[in-house]
C-alpha cells in the first residue's frame, strides 16, 4: 500500500456507528500495511538493545506522524464529523518504570527516524507499569491491561518461535515485532512466555515484587527468558547467514545491555557457542567480548543487581557453571597482571555465593558508558573505580537524549510551527539545525509567549479534567514529574510549598507572582517513604487550594497516574522545570532534557544532565542551586547534623514540624512520623537525612523566590525559555544515538 491507496481507503472508511476502539484497530492496521509495505530492509551489521523495558507510551499519533500521515488523516476524519483527539481514550503501552524504559523508546525511534539498523529485545508484558489512583490522598494500584484496546502494531511471529529451558520448566517465547517507522524500519521485538501457567506468569507483570523468595525467582526467570530467546535468535541468525564460524559474530552484530537486568545474555551466549558449536571457551568469551557493551543507569546501591549463585545453579545450572567460569577467568587474568586482592575483590563476579551482574557486565562488556559526564565521572572514579584502573579504555560516556519527534514536533505543534517560520523546517530532519535559532530569540519573544500561553492553557484543561482542579490564566508553571524517589527529593519542594504557604498567608512573602506547582509519579508499590511524600503532597495541596487567602496566588496538583501521555502535556505547558536531585544521585534525567526543549527554565541542583543543560543554555537562563557533590561528598565524610539546620531556620523548622505536628495528620496514621525520623534520626541503615533534604532547603526556597520574581518581567523570562530551545539540539537522542552507533556499535551513520 501506498500513501495515496492509504489516503482513499481511509477516505472509503464506514466510520458510522463504530466505536473509537473499532476505528482505532482499523485505521492502525491500514497504517501498518503502509508503514510495512517497504518490509524491513536488511542491514549487514545490525544492532541490538536489549532492555527488561520499553516505555512506548501511545503508538497511535507518532506512527502516524513517522509516515507522514498525521495531518491527513485527521483532516480525513474531521471531514467524517470525528475529531482525532478521540484516539486520547487509547491508553499508554506502559512497558516500563520510569527514564530507562523510555530512553529505549527514544532511541528506537531516533535509529529508525536515522535510519540506523537497531533492532529492540525485550518481554511482551501483559500488564504494563500498575495505574495510579489517588484515594484520599493516598497511591492505589490498579492493573494495566493495555491490550484491552487491541494492540494492531504488533505482528505475532508464530513460525519464530523459541524454546526457553529452565531446570524445572520449559517455556516457549512467542515474538511480538513492532515495527518502528522513521527513514528505515526497524523492529522492537518483544517475547511474550506461553505454555504451562506458569510459563504465562513470566510475561505477565513488569517488574513483580523481587523482596519476596518467589519474586525474585520469578524476576531471574524473566530476564533469562528474553536474553535467552533474542540470543538464541541471533546465533540461529547467524549460523543461516554466515555458517558456524563465529569470529566473525561481531562483524555484523553489536548487543548493548540496557543496565544490568540482561547480563545473562552474556553467559547465554557463551553456553551456546561452546555447548551446542563446541567453540573453546576462552574463544567464545573473547567474542563475546566483542560483542557486548553495557549502559549503567544508576549509582543507587539497591539497584545495583546481584544474584544468589544457588538460586541460579537451581533454576539455571549451565549458566551458572558458565558464570562460574567466567569469574574465574576473570581472576587469573587479574593475578596475571598483578592485582592486589582488595581491588579484585571489588571487582568480583562471583563472591559469596552472590553474582554481580554489573560486575560481569563491565568484565565482559566491550565499554562501558554512563548517561552523562558527571555520571560516567562517578563510574569511573567510584562505582566501578578498580575496573577503570584496569580497563581504562572500556569507559566512555554518551550523555543521554530524547526524542524531538515525540518531545516537540507531536507535542507541541505550535513552538514546532514557530521554529519552521524562523529557521525553515530543515531541523525536523537534522536537528543540529536547530542551534539556527541562536540570535533570533529576541525577535521571537513575543510569539513564544503566545505560544507558551496556549500550551499552557491546554495544559490547564486537562488539569481540570483529570484533576477538577482549575488553574486561572497568567499563573507561573513549575512542575516536578517522575518517579517517586527520595534522592529525587520531591520532599524538599513539599518542604518549599509549605514555606512559601506560610510566608505568604503571613504576610511576610508579598508581590507573589500566582504560581502552581504540578507534581506527578508513581512510587514502587512496597516503597512506604515514597507513599508518604505522596500523602504528605496530597495533604498539603488539599491546604493550599482550599485556603481562601492563598487561593488565587498558589496552587498545588497532584496528577495521578502520571505517564508518557499526560508528559507530553505538562512537558509543553510547564515555566520551570524542578530537577533537584542531591548531586551525585541523578544518572542523568531525561525530563530535564523535554521540558527544555520545550522552553522551561531548569531550577535544580549541578546533577546529571542539568551540568549540561546550564553549560550549553547559560546559568543566566536557568537557576542553579544547592550544594555541588563536592560539598555532599565533604557532608558525608566528615557528617552532618540536620537539626541544627532547623535550629538555624525557624521556617525550616516550621515546615518540617507539619509532618508531625497535626497539621496535617491529626490521628498520625500517614507514616509522617517515619519520615520525619529519616530526616532527624536517620534509620538502621543510613544517616539522618541522607538525601541531604534539609541542607538545600533553604537556598531552594530563596531560588523560587527569585524565580518568581523574575517572572515580572514576562519578556526578559520568555527570552531565558527561548534560549533553552535554541540550546537543546544536543538533547536530541538522533545525536545519542549517533554516538552510540560510532563509538560503541561501529556502524556507519
Ligand atoms: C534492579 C534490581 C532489581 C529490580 C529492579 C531493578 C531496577 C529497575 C529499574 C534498577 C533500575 C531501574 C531503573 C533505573 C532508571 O530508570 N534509571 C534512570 O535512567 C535514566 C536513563 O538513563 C536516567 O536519565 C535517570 O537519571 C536514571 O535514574
Amino acid at each position: 500500500m501506498d500513501k495515496l491507496e492509504y489516503l482513499n481507503k481511509l477516505r472509503a472508511l464506514q466510520t458510522e456507528g463504530k466505536s473509537v476502539k473499532e476505528l482505532y484497530n482499523k485505521i492502525s492496521s491500514m497504517a501498518m500495511a503502509l508503514g510495512m509495505s517497504g518490509g524491513v530492509k536488511p542491514a549487514v551489521k545490525t544492532a541490538c538493545y536489549f532492555s527488561m523495558e520499553f516505555l512506548i507510551g501511545r503508538s497511535f499519533y507518532n506512527n502516524l506522524a513517522a509516515l507522514g500521515v498525521l495531518r491527513e488523516t485527521a483532516d480525513i476524519l474531521a471531514g467524517k464529523g470525528i475529531d482525532i483527539n478521540v484516539f486520547e481514550e487509547i491508553e499508554d503501552a506502559a512497558l516500563g518504570n520510569g527514564g530507562l524504559g523510555r530512553l529505549a523508546a527514544c532511541f528506537m525511534d531516533s535509529a529508525a527516524g536515522l535510519g540506523i539498523p537497531l533492532t529492540g529485545y525485550g518481554i511482551r508484558y501483559k500488564y504494563g507499569l500498575f495505574k495510579q489512583a489517588i484515594i484520599n490522598g493516598r497511591q492505589v494500584e490498579l492493573p494495566d491491561d493495555w491490550q484491552q484496546f487491541g494492540d494492531p502494531w504488533s505482528v505475532r511471529g508464530e513460525d519464530k518461535k523459541r524454546i526457553i529451558r529452565f531446570a524445572d520448566m520449559s517455556v516457549t517465547a512467542v515474538p511480538y515485532d513492532m515495527p518502528v517507522f522513521g527513514k528505515r524500519v526497524n523492529i522492537l521485538r518483544l517475547w511474550q512466555a506461553e505454555g504451562s501457567k506458569e510459563a504465562q506468569k513470566i510475561s505477565e507483570y513488569l517488574y513483580p515484587a523481587d523482596d519476596t523468595q518467589e519474586g525474585k525467582i520469578l524476576r531471574l526467570r524473566q530476564e533469562y527468558f528474553f536474553s535467552a530467546a533474542s540470543i538464541g535468535e541471533l546465533i540461529e541468525t547467524h549460523v543461516k547467514r554466515h555458517g558456524k564460524n563465529f569470529y566473525n559474530f561481531a562483524e555484523f552484530n553489536a548487543i548493548q545491555l540496557n543496565d544490568t537486568h540482561p547480563v545473562l545474555a552474556i553467559a547465554e551466549f557463551i553456553r551456546i557457542l561452546t555447548s551446542k558449536y563446541k567453540v573453546a571457551f576462552q574463544a567464545a568469551l573473547d567474542i563475546a567480548r566483542n560483542t557486548f557493551s553495557y549502559t549503567n543507569h544508576t549509582v543507587l546501591p539497591e539497584a545495583l543487581e546481584c544474584w544468589n549463585a544457588t538460586l541460579v545453579r537451581k533454576i539455571l545450572p549451565d549458566i551458572y557453571f558458565v558464570l562460574i567460569k567466567i569469574s574465574f577467568k576473570q581472576r587469573e587474568e587479574l593475578r596475571m597482571r598483578g592485582c592486589p586482592d582488595d581491588l579484585a575483590a571489588k571487582m568480583a563476579i562471583y563472591f559469596s555465593d552472590t553474582f554481580s551482574m554489573a560486575n560481569l557486565a563491565v568484565y565482559v562488556g566491550k565499554t562501558v558508558n554512563g548517561v552523562a559526564k558527571l555520571h560516567t565521572e562517578i563510574l569511573k572514579s567510584n562505582l566501578f573505580a578498580a575496573a577503570f584502573k584496569y580497563y581504562p579504555q572500556k569507559f566512555c560516556n554518551i550523555t543521554n537524549g530524547i526524542t524531538q519527534r515525540r518531545w516537540l514536533m507531536l507535542c507541541n505543534r505550535e513552538l514546532s510551527a514557530l521554529i519552521d517560520g524562523a529557521i525553515g523546517t530543515g531541523w525536523r530532519e537534522d536537528i543540529s539545525l536547530l542551534s539556527g535559532l541562536k540570535g533570533h530569540e529576541s525577535s521571537l519573544a513575543g510569539e513564544f509567549m503566545q505560544v507558551k500561553r496556549k500550551k499552557k492553557e491546554e495544559l490547564f484543561a486537562f488539569l481540570e479534567k483529570s484533576e477538577g482542579i482549575r488553574i486561572p490564566d497568567g499563573f507561573l508553571v513549575f512542575s516536578q514529574v517522575k518517579r517517586l524517589h527520595e534522592y529525587k527529593r520531591q520532599l524538599m519542594t513539599a518542604f518549599a510549598l509549605v514555606e512559601l504557604y506560610q510566608g505568604i498567608k503571613s504576610g511576610k512573602i508579598k508581590n507573589f507572582h500566582p504560581s502552581v506547582f504540578i507534581f506527578g509519579g508513581k512510587s514502587a508499590p512496597s516503597y512506604k517513604r515514597a507513599k508518604s511524600i505522596i500523602k504528605y503532597i496530597n495533604d498539603i495541596a488539599g491546604k493550599i487550594n482550599g485556603d481562601k487567602d492563598v487561593k488565587d496566588i498558589l496552587k498545588v496538583v497532584y496528577v495521578h497516574n502520571y505517564n508518557v501521555s499526560s508528559a507530553e502535556k505538562i512537558m509543553a505547558g510547564t515555566d520551570v522545570s524542578l530537577q533537584v536531585s542531591t548531586a551525585g544521585l541523578e544518572a542523568s534525567g531525561t525530563g530535564n532534557m523535554k521540558f527544555m526543549m520545550n522552553g522551561a527554565v531548569t531550577c535544580g541542583t549541578m546533577d546529571g544532565a542539568n551540568i549540561e543543560i546550564v553549560d550549553l543554555a547559560g546559568m543566566e537562563n536557568n537557576y542553579i542551586f544547592g550544594a555541588r557533590i563536592e560539598q555532599i561528598d565533604k557532608l558525608k565524610r566528615e557528617g552532618y547534623d540536620p537539626s541544627a539546620v532547623l535550629t538555624d531556620c525557624p521556617e525550616c523548622k516550621n515546615a518540617v514540624q507539619t509532618l508531625i505536628d497535626g497539621t496535617f495528620d491529626p490521628t498520625a496514621a500517614a507514616g509522617y512520623k517515619e519520615l520525619y525520623a529519616s530526616l532527624i534520626k536517620g534509620a538502621s541503615w543510613h544517616a539522618p537525612d541522607n538525601y541531604f533534604v534539609l541542607y538545600d532547603l533553604q537556598d531552594y526556597v530563596k531560588t523560587l523566590l527569585r524565580i518568581n520574581a523574575d517572572y515580572e518581567d514576562g519578556r526578559s523570562f520568555a527570552l531565558k525559555q527561548l534560549k533553552n530551545v535554541s540550546a537543546s539540539a544536543y538533547f536530541s537522542s538522533d545525536r545519542t544515538i549517533k554516538e552510540y552507533a560510532g563509538k560503541i556499535w561501529g556502524l556507519k551513520v
